[in-house]
């Protein structure tokens, strides 16, 4: 069996896994030593999972042994033992962070199944390795791998993009692509000089799947430099900003939110608060009809899914999976903003109004969901 000596952390993950690459990029920006094994290696099923209770990834073990499954947890469990380093204490940054978190882990599944699974002539061959290379050499390996495939490709329809929509998938997409280009050229990050919550979050979509895949890859280098040397950033543990020559430190000052990010906002708003106002609504309706026992997991191949939701963007019509994970990282946003002074609250209805995105504040569940043992579960 393989040794690990005791100083580094361990994280179960893959190179071309979106949830992945948010949990790594944290560890490199904060040069937490750690070592990557997939869930191919027989430690996952033996040590990690009968811990970590779902086979995601990614999932982290500690140098003592705590097992800590789902990135968001990951990076939670870093921010709340260092001082929260990556939460700015300006109410308008600290909501913007937190909502970018969940547009990146939530809102952005479209264009990231789309642009890696409906260019086959260009990716298929690129992602098949990575595919196969995270199953262990088994006599079934082939055949696991071509499964695997086919239900992460099946996973596009489902999140809502289909023939009729791609099109407008697409120009949401590369829309959302320029406006992050501009505001990049004024600073590195979202919130200026170094990443925030909301940086990892959007890194998710960005970098296994839109920033490293050949087709989207490629669309990012030539429409969008800047967005592409920001995916590379992401992946450094210096600051790496060579190409800004006044470069600062810190977050903005004055809880400064940069008319550039309000633009890029202002296009994600258009999918994201239709489809999170619909899938609020099909999750609520479920709630009241299936009354899930307190404990029951509510996210996850072990919860019970609570159909998909429907609502129209640029007049196409979307069905995509209601997916409970959006609220519950939703409610980071809503406590922040629970917590805020009545100037706090006022000057982030301003801004939220402003990018389109008044609704977070309000679209929730009937019921909360929380963590307990490493799954979220329904309160
Ligand atoms: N909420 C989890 C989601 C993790 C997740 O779904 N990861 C995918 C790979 S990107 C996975 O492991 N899928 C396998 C499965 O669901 O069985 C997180 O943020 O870590």
């Amino acid at each position: 069996m393989t040794q690990y000596d005791n100083k580094t952390h361990r994280l179960y993950a893959m190179t071309h896994s979106l949830y992945s690459g948010r949990a790594r990029s944290y560890l490199i920006k904060h040069q937490i030593p750690f070592q990557e094994l997939s869930t191919g290696h027989e430690s996952f099923k033996s040590e990690v999972l009968p811990q970590g209770k779902l086979p995601t990834i990614p999932t982290l073990v500690t140098p003592e042994g705590e097992v800590i499954r789902d990135g968001a947890a990951i990076i939670e469990h870093f921010e709340a033992a260092n001082g929260r380093p990556c939460r700015p204490v300006g109410a308008r940054q600290q909501i913007i962070s937190a909502l970018f978190d969940v547009i990146g882990t939530d809102g952005l599944l479209r264009p990231a199944m789309h642009y890696r699974w409906n260019f086959p002539e260009d990716n298929l061959e690129f992602v098949r390795y990575h595919f196969l290379h995270s199953q262990r050499d088994t006599p079934q390996r082939e055949e696991k791998t071509e499964a695997m495939m086919n239900r992460m490709r099946h996973a596009a329809m489902i999140f809502g993009v289909t023939d009729q929509s791609r099109e407008v998938v697409e120009a949401l997409y590369l829309e959302c692509l320029s406006a992050l280009d501009v505001h990049l050229s004024q600073y590195p990050y979202l919130l200026g000089w170094r990443p925030c919550v909301g940086d990892f979050g959007l890194l998710a979509p960005m970098y296994a799947h839109l920033g490293r895949d050949p087709h989207p890859a490629l669309l990012m280098q030539q429409r969008a430099a800047r967005v592409h040397r920001w995916v590379e950033r992401m992946n450094r543990a210096d600051q790496d900003v060579p190409e800004y020559f006044n470069a600062g430190t810190d977050f903005l000052s004055d809880d400064e939110v940069p008319d550039s990010l309000v633009a890029v906002l202002r296009v994600l708003a258009e999918d994201f608060v239709p489809e999170t106002l619909a899938a609020a609504e099909a999750i609520n309706t479920w709630l009241a009809e299936n009354q899930p026992e307190p404990g029951s997991p509510a996210v996850g191949r072990l919860a019970q899914a609570p159909g998909s939701a429907r609502f129209s963007l640029r007049g196409e019509t979307i069905d995509a999976l209601a997916q409970p994970h959006r609220f519950f990282l939703l409610q980071r946003v809503q406590d922040a903003y629970a917590a805020l002074s009545a100037n706090g609250k006022a000057s982030v209805d301003t801004l939220l109004s402003d990018c389109g995105m008044t609704p977070v504040i309000t679209a929730s569940l009937s019921r909360r969901i929380v963590r307990s043992d490493n799954l979220e579960v329904w309160e």
